[in-house]
């Protein structure tokens, strides 16, 4: 990791020392999952991304939560979300069995730009993205979107709902982030785990539709 990015970080309180290592009988897979299928969480910084994969995670997830420091005030930006008081400097990872045979591995990235280099690994494999968008910041979204347009990675649009937070009119929305008119754009609630179901669910049936041919 660069090194700039671990000078200003101390350890946070959410690591679980002491965790014993080995396979727990309720992380176990189903035995009927025929498909596995990599899904990474995207979004600008303090969206929701942890707070989604770990409330839709059947197993306990990983996260890599750090505190935030002084040090890095002036170099991340902050606004909007003052009180934020941990970040992501690696990633997020959870599980869901979405039906009998359908598993998808969730991969949660970082919000903060200087951690952004760790996308590229995040995304190899991964058949599709969920974007978290706090509609009091819209702009930090504009990057990620324009990034996953980039590497050519489907995606669908969520929005977490925040109190407070501006509601707009779809077309608005969808005009405001410059969208594709077949990119779902949905709301959501990251820390309800039907609602973030929900949403991967509408992700697998845009995943579905792309892969189908349009009957001639
Ligand atoms: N009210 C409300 N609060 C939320 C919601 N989702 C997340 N939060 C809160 O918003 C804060 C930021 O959430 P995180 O899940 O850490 O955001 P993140 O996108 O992972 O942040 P970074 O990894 O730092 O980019 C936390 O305090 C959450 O409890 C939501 O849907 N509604
Ligand atoms: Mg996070």
């Amino acid at each position: 990791m660069d090194s700039r990015g671990s000078e200003t970080l101390l350890p946070g309180p959410r690591h679980e020392v002491g965790t014993p290592p080995g396979p727990r009988a309720e992380d176990a897979l189903p035995a009927s999952a025929a498909s596995a299928v990599k899904v990474v969480v995207v979004g600008g910084f303090g969206v929701g991304k942890t707070t989604l994969v770990g409330s839709v995670s059947e197993i306990r997830p990983l996260t890599t939560e750090e505190t935030m420091t002084q040090a890095g005030v002036g170099v991340d930006d902050t606004a909007g979300v003052e009180r934020k008081t941990s970040t992501t400097v690696a990633m997020d990872f959870g599980r869901i069995t979405l039906n009998e045979q359908l598993v998808l591995y969730l991969f949660g990235t970082p919000g903060q730009e200087r951690f952004w280099f760790l996308w590229n690994r995040l995304f190899d494999g991964a058949l599709g993205a969920v974007v978290l968008v706090d509609t009091r910041r819209l702009e930090v979204s504009f990057d990620v979107i324009g990034r996953l347009e980039e590497r050519g990675v489907p995606f669908v649009v969520a929005v977490n709902a925040f109190p407070g937070a501006p509601v707009h009119p779809v077309a608005e929305l969808r005009a405001a982030l410059d969208l594709d008119a077949s990119v779902p754009l949905v709301d959501c609630d990251a820390r309800l785990r039907t609602s973030c179901r929900d949403v991967l669910l509408t992700l697998m049936r845009y995943l579905y539709t792309l892969a189908t041919p349009e009957p001639q």
